[in-house]
């Protein structure tokens, strides 16, 4: 029987499971480049760049191995504008009897395809996709009757699952789960941050990136000095530039910040394991190998293995066990419009201006930009999360809503009620200073409150305490805050709050 495997955007994997035990002589594959998944946000140019170029190559791979490949490259007046009506056009010309795809990662799509069977009037074959470590199923089993989901125990049930940095006897290596406190220093130029691996473009990208500039001009970013890794062997290569140059000291700075240096010690690959190109649980053994070959300490290899292992399967876990009631969560009631300069970076507050500049050009920002810059503000301000979450869909190259929204929605805005942490990250402009050496060059003054020049994260911080009474005085680990806040000179606070005010009132000028 003849099948039509589709290959998604994100499924550029050589084994990917719609592939195992297809006939290449009978089975055909299709990939297309189509309108309204280019264009379901307004998606970085380099995130467009870097799929459709890792699919132009994925797909000539493909055919390389003997499989034949329908390729449909974009154009604006092609007659198919969607996955179904490619697939439609397909079934009529090859007469195929069957589809045959691996399980999307967005809610939005798996409900469209989970439909085509109807649509089509074929079968169409969801396979599960093997790439993650827990099973959607076992991540249901693993929450269930739990009053509390706390990635720290998930993370646990992989360690022992995958016995990465275990024991013979079933401890963890170096005798802790986890090595966070070692992993907060502020970074102050030494030792120096090492260059980003490039590719450089080679024809397919470079039309590729003439494509992207001619049909989505309007979208964010630009594809200027585009050199992510479009292909599996150059992804790999990205892993051992980041294993041998950034890991050592991965841990040590994983919460910094620079005025400086856009990536310091990251290791930049999610936007290639989230399209295939990488394989997470390889990355994760390569980091665990680095550590067992003496070449990283433990606390930057477990906490990098954490952030896979752990994060990045929880909130995948979190977000199939709670869609699609999830992306509609606002327990926090807010309101408000995301001011305008996140898509520009024009404002004065130096480290939002350097987190969005980053983003804007490189499709990139690190965790920390991510959670307690842009992300804080958003929070300390009342975003709506559906605003501030389009953004992040939007903006970053590795941005797929499984992995977008619980992070925004869960961890950023605490909109969920907690599942992504017991308490909302929200600071003050000191944990920035701590952090960062942003303050030093920014209009603002971190050390000020209620003045004109006073940072804003510091007054929008009371602003939110004292607004969210209700929601945290009795959270265990907020009551310090109220205390602290309780005992502040009243007038004082009424100066905070006055300036939070008006800061609100006027969030677009900032
Ligand atoms: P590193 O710091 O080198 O970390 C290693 C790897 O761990 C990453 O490549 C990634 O695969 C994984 N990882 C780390 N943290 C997380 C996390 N919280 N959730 C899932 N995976 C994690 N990650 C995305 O892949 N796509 C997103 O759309 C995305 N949106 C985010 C939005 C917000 C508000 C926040 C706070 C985090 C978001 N993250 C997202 C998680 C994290 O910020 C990025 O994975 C990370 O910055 C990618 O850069 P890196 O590869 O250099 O990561
Ligand atoms: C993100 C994306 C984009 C921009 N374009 C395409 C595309 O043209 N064709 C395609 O097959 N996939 C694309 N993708 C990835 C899909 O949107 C992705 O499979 C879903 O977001 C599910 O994770």
């Amino acid at each position: 029987m003849a099948n039509l495997i589709l290959i998604l955007g994100d499924q550029l994997t050589a084994d990917i499971s719609a592939l195992e035990g297809a006939d290449p002589k009978s089975d055909q594959i299709v990939m297309a480049e189509v309108h309204d998944e280019a264009s379901y946000t307004n998606h970085h140019k380099k995130k467009l760049v870097l799929l459709f170029s890792a699919m132009r190559h994925f797909a000539q791979r493909l055919e390389d191995k003997g499989w034949t490949v329908h390729y449909q490259a974009y154009h604006p007046d092609n007659a198919a504008q969607s996955l179904e009506a490619v697939i439609a056009s397909h079934l009529r010309e090859q007469g195929s009897e069957r589809v045959i795809t691996t399980e999307c990662g967005e809610w939005r799509l798996h409900e469209q395809i989970s439909q085509w069977h109807e649509s089509l009037g074929v079968p169409v074959e969801i396979r599960t996709d093997t790439r993650f470590i827990a099973s959607k199923q076992e991540f249901l089993d693993w929450a269930e009757g739990r009053k509390q989901l706390r990635m720290e125990f998930f993370y646990r049930e992989m360690r022992r699952k995958t016995g990465l940095l275990m024991t013979s006897e079933g401890k963890p290596e170096g005798g802790e789960w986890n090595f966070d406190a070692d992993n907060r220093r502020k970074w102050t130029g030494k030792p120096s941050a090492p260059a980003p691996f490039r590719v450089e473009p080679d024809p397919v990208t470079n039309d590729v990136i003439e494509l992207v500039n001619e049909h989505f001009p309007d979208h964010f970013g630009t594809t200027e000095d585009f050199h992510f890794a479009v292909t599996s062997e150059d992804a790999e290569r990205a892993l051992a530039h980041f294993m041998d140059f950034a890991l050592p000291c991965f841990g040590d700075f994983q919460d910094a910040m620079s005025d400086e240096e856009d990536w310091l010690f990251h290791s930049i690959l999610s936007p290639y394991i989230n399209c295939g190109l990488l394989d997470p649980l390889s990355v994760c053994e390569a980091a665990a190998q680095a550590w067992y070959a003496g070449q990283a300490p433990i606390n930057a290899v477990e906490g990098f293995i954490r952030q896979i292992l752990g994060w990045r399967e929880f909130v995948r876990g979190i977000y199939w066990m709670t869609m699609p009631d999830y992306a509609k969560e606002n327990r926090l009631g807010n309101t408000g419009a995301l001011p305008w300069f996140y898509w520009t970076g024009d404002t004065r507050m130096r480290c939002m201006h350097k987190a969005i500049d980053a983003t804007r050009r490189n499709a990139y920002a690190h965790h920390i930009q991510r959670l307690m810059v842009t992300g804080n503000f958003a929070l300390l301000a009342g975003v709506k999360p559906e605003e501030i979450c389009d953004w992040y869909l939007a903006v970053y190259a590795d941005a797929y809503d499984w992995v977008e929204l619980p992070n925004v929605l869960g961890m950023v805005m605490h909109a969920d009620g907690g599942y992504l942490g017991s308490k909302p990250y929200a600071a003050s402009g000191k944990y920035i200073q701590r952090m960062s050496d942003h303050c030093a060059n920014c209009h603002y003054k971190v050390n000020k409150s209620t003045e004109e020049d006073a940072c804003p994260f510091n007054a929008l911080y009371w602003h939110f305490i004292d607004r969210h009474r209700d929601d945290f005085a009795n959270n265990p680990r907020m009551g310090m805050m109220y205390k602290n806040w309780d005992k502040q000179d009243p007038d004082r606070r009424e100066g905070l709050l006055k300036r939070a005010e008006h800061l609100l009132a006027n969030l677009n000028s900032i």
